[in-house]
């Protein structure tokens, strides 16, 4: 007789086999019934003696209670994108390029087809799942592990794994599990997901791991991002190890040997990607030797030796309806097509840009034209040309507005600008457009605060700037169109959250003009506080690396206006943090200083030892040069620690780096 324990051990394990044969390789050996007894009686068992539950066991897939937001977690290694190719010179270019830097005569490759879902990074310890993180900014992402626990496919403990491994994939739902999703959100009157990338991406960001959990995600994965021991030695072999390791991995990638055998790859899927029972918007070609693409490292945002092949925009035939302006948060006020809605690469689209008024006239388009609409993955689609020779005679040629439809504003564009754009200072659509920025996802990330209750609240009046976001009541809510008691306390929890966002989404989504994201991170880690900032002459400006004249002007400019003092006073009063990094910034040992970590620590994981290191004013940084300060060496470390040996960096045990990091010292 088989002991509670060795019974749960051997279901587990059972259970954990069916998965993968169900789930990974789409091979099952026993019928949903059978599966589904095995789940039960192992439930039974975990329910008889609550000390069997393990961590991995298969019923611990869905989570326990609804998260209450996602926090920051940052990534073991930089998540890159990638660069972008749009026709086969672009790829002989990209191929010309890299055997010029290689310095030899032909480069092999592997190519993938290009799933169109989400990015996330995985980390297992001991062959345990610890953590699964979403793309973020490629630095940072949110913590979505309990929401990761509930994709089938994705393995809760590794078989024969290596003591530490990353790994990277796309998580993406199939193309019948979003008709269906879609389909049920309809009947509901809920609003409907443009497309399966959305709807996945919607569906790891839930905050209810039981909602992520009825949706069908699965997920390929493609990349070895850490890994204890020895790494492969080329793509092939990573995939392959990947596959062992017990991840889904895509079956139709491609060894090619040289370029001519990846673009005939390119077009052979561009005519297939409507058989995959999942979306795809290009190729990924990769240097097959990972040597090669270690020699030839990557730019800021993405590697040399990788690029993908993005399939040409889908067009098709609709008619426009009426054209209308859109008023944007500068105040340019856009044509817009309003259009009878038409299916195209993989969504319905009812609307589409016809960037300015004289791309109109260049193209003679008209109210009522039949015309080519093209759509390029999610950019928004555009009026490609009109068809004349389908004209009836009834169409009429628009006119841009002189006054803005929004404020009554005149609408003004400069003799060399092709822009036009209202002066109105107190423009309801710039307002509007510019609280939906500062919400948005990579500025203060306001969960639950999109477009269409953006305006709910400004048409209420409720909001009439950013900072009045911060003093809305539950009573204000409550009493609004589709806002139930959760509701609001879900919203008004997202807006207090905000509160603690680093300087840097601040500064992005006050929306200055010329300060994107980039230009917000450098001036929040150099000026570190927004007052310091709002005090900084031209010149301070100017000082600042990657800071030219058009930005510096700009922030002048921006905080030279009364108005806005008085937002960014409003925002001071309600609590708003000011500082780069919501943590205090204390002095310490690694006060201004580079250290990189290698290898795994056993008091601490990496994110946790990184947030140590910039509570102190230390840098975390991604890879050892001259410029770096220190080396933590944990555990089976990895490159990193050959290079810091050969430029002569010192290394610190995980002991000394405790020590100095408590304020002693490292004998
Ligand atoms: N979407 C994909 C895919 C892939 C990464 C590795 C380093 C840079 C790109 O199927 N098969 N392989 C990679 O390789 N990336 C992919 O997707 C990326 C994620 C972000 C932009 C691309 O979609």
């Amino acid at each position: 007789m088989t002991s509670p324990w060795d019974r749960a051990r051997q279901l587990r394990e059972l259970i954990e086999h069916h998965n993968y044969l169900y789930y990974v390789l789409d091979a099952p050996e026993i019928t949903d019934a059978e599966y589904d007894a095995l789940m039960q009686e192992l439930m039974a068992l975990e329910a008889a003696y609550p000390e069997l539950v393990t961590e991995d066991s298969p019923t611990q897939r869905v989570g326990g209670a609804p998260a209450a937001g996602f926090e920051t977690v940052t990534h073991p290694v930089p998540l890159m994108s990638l660069a972008n190719a749009y026709s086969d010179e672009d790829l002989r270019d990209f191929d010309a390029r890299v055997k010029k830097l290689l310095n030899v005569q032909n480069v092999s490759y592997v190519a993938e087809l290009k799933i169109d879902g989400l990015t996330v990074a995985l980390t297992y310890r001991n062959g345990l799942l610890q953590l699964g993180a979403t793309r973020g900014d490629g630095i940072q992402g949110e913590n979505i592990t309990a929401n990761i626990r509930t994709v089938r496919s994705i393995p809760l403990r590794l078989k024969g794994a290596p003591a530490y491994l990353a790994i990277r994939g796309e998580v993406y739902m199939p193309k019948k599990e979003f008709e269906t999703l879609n389909q049920a959100r309809e009947a509901t009157g809920e609003s409907l997901f443009a497309n399966p990338r959305n709807a996945a991406a919607g569906s790891l960001r839930q905050l209810d791991p039981k909602v992520t959990a009825t949706r069908q995600l699965d997920g390929f994965f493609y990349d070895i991002l850490e890994m204890e021991g020895e790494m492969p030695k080329t793509q092939c072999e990573a995939l392959q190890r990947i596959a062992d390791l017990g991840f889904h991995i895509n079956p139709n990638y491609r060894y090619c040997e040289d370029i001519e055998a990846a673009i005939a790859y390119c077009h052979e899927w561009q005519a297939r990607r409507s058989e995959l029972p999942y979306e795809i918007d290009g190729i990924v070609l990769k240097i097959n030797d990972l040597a090669q693409q270690a020699a030839l490292g990557a730019t800021a945002k993405a590697p040399r030796s990788k690029i993908a092949y993005k399939f040409p925009a889908e067009e098709v035939i609709t008619r426009i309806k009426e054209i209308r302006v859109n008023v944007g948060r500068t105040g340019a006020v856009t044509p817009l097509a309003v259009l009878e809605p038409v299916r195209v690469a993989g969504s319905t689209v009812s609307r589409a840009t016809l960037h300015n008024e004289d791309n109109i006239r260049a193209k003679d388009i008209r109210i009522g034209d039949s015309v080519v609409i093209r759509k390029a993955g999610d950019i928004i689609p555009e009026v490609v040309r009109a068809l004349p020779e389908r004209r009836t005679g009834s169409e009429t040629v628009f006119v841009m507005p002189t006054h803005c439809p929004e404020c009554g504003a005149e609408v003004y564009r400069g003799p060399d600008e092709a822009v036009a754009r209202c002066l109105g200072a107190a423009c309801p659509a710039k307002i509007r457009e510019g609280i939906i920025h500062f919400a948005s996802r990579d500025a203060m990330n306001i969960e639950g605060l999109g477009p269409a209750i953006v305006n709910q609240l400004v048409d209420a009046g409720l909001i009439h700037d950013v900072a009045d976001l911060y003093s809305l009541k539950a009573d204000d809510l409550l009493p609004l169109e589709r806002f139930g008691p959760k509701s609001v306390e879900n919203l008004l929890q997202s807006i207090q959250r905000s509160k603690d966002n680093p300087l840097h989404r601040l500064l992005f989504a006050l929306g200055i003009r010329h300060v994107g994201e980039g230009a917000a991170r450098t001036l929040a880690k150099h000026f570190g506080t927004l007052d310091r900032l709002m005090g900084a002459t031209k010149e301070e400006l100017l000082s600042v690396p990657e800071i030219g004249g058009i930005i510096a002007d700009s922030i002048i400019h921006f905080f030279g206006e009364e108005q806005n003092r008085h937002v960014i006073e409003k925002l001071r009063v309600a609590g708003v943090n000011f500082a780069e990094g919501a943590t205090k910034v204390s002095t310490g040992y690694f006060t201004g200083k580079t250290v990189v970590l290698t290898g795994a620590l056993t008091s601490m994981t990496r994110a946790e030892a990184e947030e140590k290191l910039r509570s102190q004013g230390g840098t975390p940084g991604s890879s050892v040069s001259r410029k770096t300060d220190f080396v933590v060496v944990g555990a089976d470390p990895g490159s990193k620690y050959q290079k810091a040996l050969e430029l002569k960096i010192p290394i610190l045990s995980e002991e000394e780096f405790l020590r100095l990091l408590a304020g002693g010292d490292s004998e």
